[in-house]
């Protein structure tokens, strides 16, 4: 997995030629991470998704750009063949967040991006919108473990709009509404009053702020900007109705996949992808399909937000 280096104000990434070519010819882009495709989902579907969903985005008239490090080097905008190779790794590849990022290029590693450092490339690039499926929050267990995803904190260090369907359920999601509302996060909810759930669209949370346009996110984000040019905004977008799972099936799931996770002594950066694959498992691949089809809605909103921002 060889680059081209490009150097930009003393730093070191790759971009592609039509990532690039489209940032400066002011043609909407939205980045995606990896983790995703690496430690998200199994393969082939993680591949085959990641594909679909950079269709999906050039459909609206966009580019995507999937972003991973690749021989330690920040790739935005990567190939058919690049994300076929992550999605075959899969947990072999390292999960990189924020933290990661320094070793994983000094070590001339192969690395995932999870949001945290998806946010970071894609800001490096100049990239405003960025599209994945459930951001990380608060762990359930917070009391016990102090498991909060670097996620979280990102948003106010880093300026780019996540698209997400709102905070995993295997979260303690009003826990995680209040840590965004600590670090001063604007959390928009997009046609909903309430936090969505990743597998379902409702939580019994209330949203910071409803909004009904992509038109109003594109202002609210620019208003933003201006005064804090360094802070990112999270747009949640609930699962498609047809696409919900049952409450009391997926809670009964994710109770007991949390109960497995404490059994096996799983910790650190671990846990989400445990979790999540747990739940495959247990559902019998139905939070797979709900996961996809989220991600995929997500991948529509956030080429259009993109593109509202260019208009506007
Ligand atoms: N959303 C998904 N699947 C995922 C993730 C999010 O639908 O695999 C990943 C993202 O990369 C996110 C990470 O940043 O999980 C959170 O990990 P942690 O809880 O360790 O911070
Ligand atoms: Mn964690």
């Amino acid at each position: 997995m060889a680059k081209k280096i490009k150097k930009k104000k003393n730093e070191t990434y790759f971009i592609s030629d039509e990532v690039k070519e489209a940032l400066e010819e002011s043609i909407p882009v939205v980045a995606l991470e990896s983790t995703i495709i690496s430690h998200g989902m199994p393969f082939p579907q993680n591949v085959e998704v990641a594909l679909e969903v950079e269709d999906i985005i050039r459909r609206e008239g966009a580019i995507p750009a999937t972003i991973a490090i690749l021989s330690g080097v920040p790739c935005i905008g990567l190939s058919k063949d690049e994300i076929n190779t992550l999605g075959k790794k899969g947990q072999d590849v390292v999960k990189v967040s924020r933290r990661d990022m320094g070793v994983v290029i000094a070590r001339k590693l192969d690395g995932a991006t999870t949001v945290s450092s998806t946010m970071i490339c894609a800001a490096m690039a100049g990239i405003d919108v960025f599209v994945t499926g459930g951001i990380g929050g608060v762990h359930t267990d917070v009391h016990l473990s102090h498991d909060i995803s670097a996620d979280l904190r990102e948003f106010s260090r880093t300026p780019v709009l996540a698209v997400s369907a709102g905070i995993k359920s295997i979260l303690d999601i009003a826990r995680s509404a209040e840590y965004l509302e600590t670090e001063g996060i604007c959390v928009l909810g997009y046609g909903t009053d309430e936090f969505p759930a990743f597998y379902t669209r409702e939580s019994g949370v209330n949203i910071h702020e409803r909004v009904d346009s992509v038109e109003e996110i594109a202002e609210i984000f620019k208003a933003q900007k201006i005064i804090f040019p360094d802070q990112g905004m999270i747009v949640t977008n609930p699962i498609p109705i047809k696409d919900q799972i049952p409450q009391d099936e997926i809670n009964d799931n994710i109770k007991h996949a949390l109960y497995d996770c404490q059994e096996n002594g799983i910790n650190g950066k671990a846990v989400t992808p445990f979790l999540l694959k747990r739940m495959v498992e247990l559902s019998e691949g139905k939070s797979l399909i709900a996961n996809i089809a989220l991600v995929k809605n997500n991948a529509l909103l956030g080429a259009q937000i993109a593109a509202a921002l260019l208009d506007s």
